[in-house]
């Protein structure tokens, strides 16, 4: 099929043009808003061509640098080429991409690490500036002029209604069949005049399945013929094995109790291989009729919609590895049936989070004693990813859960510690943690009751003994006795593996 077949609004014709051409529409100093949300549905000839021209002007001489918003993380043709070039300024709201990490982490490049479900609403409040210009993956284009979203739709609806100019980038290796798996919501409005939103069901459509575009905006129409980023997941290993069981037994205790249906409530599911293998573990448990709320739709759950495990996802991108792409690509009618994709300000939307009851599932650098989780930092300075959706999940959400190896670096480095060197998600967000050693339900108990639970079930055996020894201490020398902490000491263990390469 050719560019022209999926450009379905003839005067848009006109404006079809190379990634270079388009490139060179977008000026030094711009606030960028680009499609994208863990590597799917990003921009992937426009980003490319702007890094080569901002590599030109850095070789004359000349100083060329732009801000870059997107939905989540990409790929190496977005942040990897554009970070490789020092060609941001600032970045939001999330990364994954190694260069980009290099490039925060040694103070050469800006990052605005924000909760996800935030991006729009302050971008629409003025807080991030204006946006200059919007660059969107589409799949097609309707006679209408309206847009068919790819992979993913992140905050696209956002950024195409407030850029100056809009840069539209068609990838024809989308495919077609994806057509109506899209609920883009047009009813959020700012405060003091926004309405509650319609959803009361995960599986239900209060949008429409296209994004409008005003096309007096559209400066540049692009076309490409790319996959997405493959996600590469590990098979699930022993740990995540044991992670993913001990919450499958907690999720069937909670159902005996009658503090869950048997269908469980609408999932959540964290970016990462822990994530997928719970996901991948849920197969062989024994319930049935599940539903997902989450923001990414990995091979996990793609397999639980398949066997019928899971009734239906609401998600707000697709990130799959090559052998899901190719089964999800081929099975299309029996996919858009049950998978809707939305709006980010949508698919994690507090309202909707504590509306629907989730249970959340998130990945974590470190937890400490009393249940602070750090989801970002690694010994308190250095960026690793950013908090994603975690947050708006975590405290909103019927139960939530955080989940780690109990040791981190071959073994050097106990994720329980007695202080976190950074807090994402406060003690008040956190319910359950999990590591492969056990698992500890924090809900309803004090910090210091929650302190035994966590030493006792999730710290590795090899470093509980120092932890019992911190706590006894902190609980005798410490200047109140509600959240012992002993200051000075409590964040030596990080101090002692900077300085040493190992907590031990
Ligand atoms: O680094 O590869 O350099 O060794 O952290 O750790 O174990 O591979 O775990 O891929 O599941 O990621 C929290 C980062 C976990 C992720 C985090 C080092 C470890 C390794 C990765 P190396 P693993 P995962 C929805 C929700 C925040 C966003 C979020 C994340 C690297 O899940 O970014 O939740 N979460 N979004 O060695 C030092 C420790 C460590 C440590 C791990 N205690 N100390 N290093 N590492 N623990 C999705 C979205 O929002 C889009």
């Amino acid at each position: 099929m050719t560019l022209a077949e999926r450009v379905r609004y003839p005067d848009f014709h006109s404006r079809i043009m190379t990634a270079q051409e388009a490139a060179a529409l977008i000026p030094a100093g711009a606030n960028v808003g680009m499609s994208g949300f863990t590597g799917a549905g990003y921009p992937k000839a426009i980003p490319l061509a702007l890094a080569k021209r901002i590599e030109a002007e850095h070789a004359a001489g000349k100083s060329f640098r732009i801000n870059v918003w997107t939905g989540a993380s990409t790929a190496p043709e977005l942040d990897g080429a554009l970070a490789k070039v020092d060609g941001i300024d600032m970045r939001l709201p999330f990364q994954s991409d190694p260069i980009c990490r290099e490039k925060i982490n040694t103070g050469k490049m800006q990052f605005n690490d924000m909760h996800l479900s935030h991006v729009a609403q302050h971008a629409w409040f003025g807080f991030l500036g204006h946006l200059d210009v919007a660059v969107i993956e589409v799949l097609g284009i309707l006679p209408d002029g309206r847009l068919i979203p790819s992979t993913a739709v992140g905050n696209n609806k956002t950024w195409l209604d407030l850029a100056d100019k809009v840069i539209i980038e068609v990838n024809s290796m989308v495919p077609e069949a994806m057509e109506g798996m899209h609920d883009v919501y047009y009813g959020t409005a700012l405060p003091p005049h926004r309405k509650p939103i319609p959803l009361t069901q995960p599986h239900e459509r209060i949008g429409e399945p296209y994004l409008r575009v005003d096309p007096a905006k559209v400066v540049a129409v692009v076309g490409t013929h790319q996959s997405d980023r493959n996600t590469v997941f590990a098979k699930p290993d022993e740990v995540s094995q044991k992670i993913a069981s001990h919450i499958i037994d907690f999720l069937q205790a909670e159902v005996q109790k009658g503090r869950l249906p048997k269908q469980l409530l609408p999932l959540q599911s964290g970016v990462g291989n822990v994530a997928n293998a719970v996901l991948a573990g849920l197969q062989d448990s024994p319930f049935e009729g599940l539903t997902g709320f989450t923001e990414v739709l990995q091979d996990g759950m793609l397999d639980l919609l398949r066997t019928g495990k899971m009734a239906s996802a609401s998600a707000t991108a697709i990130s799959l590895s090559t052998a899901a792409l190719a089964e999800f690509a081929s099975n299309l009618d029996f996919y858009r049936e049950r998978i809707l994709l939305r709006p980010q300000e949508i698919s994690n939307h507090p309202e909707l989070v504590r509306r629907l009851g989730i249970i959340g599932m998130n990945a974590m650098i470190e937890a400490d004693i009393y249940g602070n989780v750090n989801s970002t930092h690694i010994m308190g300075s250095s960026m690793m990813n950013g908090i994603g959706g975690s947050g708006d999940f975590a405290r909103n959400c019927y139960l939530s859960f955080f989940v780690t190896p109990s040791l981190a670096k071959g073994g050097s480095i106990s994720s329980i510690v007695p202080m976190v060197s950074h807090v994402d998600h406060t003690e008040h967000d956190v319910q359950v943690i999990v590591t492969e050693q056990g698992l500890a339900d924090l809900r309803g108990h004090s910090p210091t009751q929650r302190a035994e639970l966590i030493i006792e079930h999730c710290a590795h055996p090899d470093f509980r003994p120092a932890l019992r020894d911190y706590l006894a201490r902190a609980r005798k020398g410490a200047t109140g006795q509600h959240t012992p902490h002993l200051l000075n000491e409590a964040l030596s263990w990080h101090q002692r593996y900077v300085d040493t390469g190992s907590m031990r």
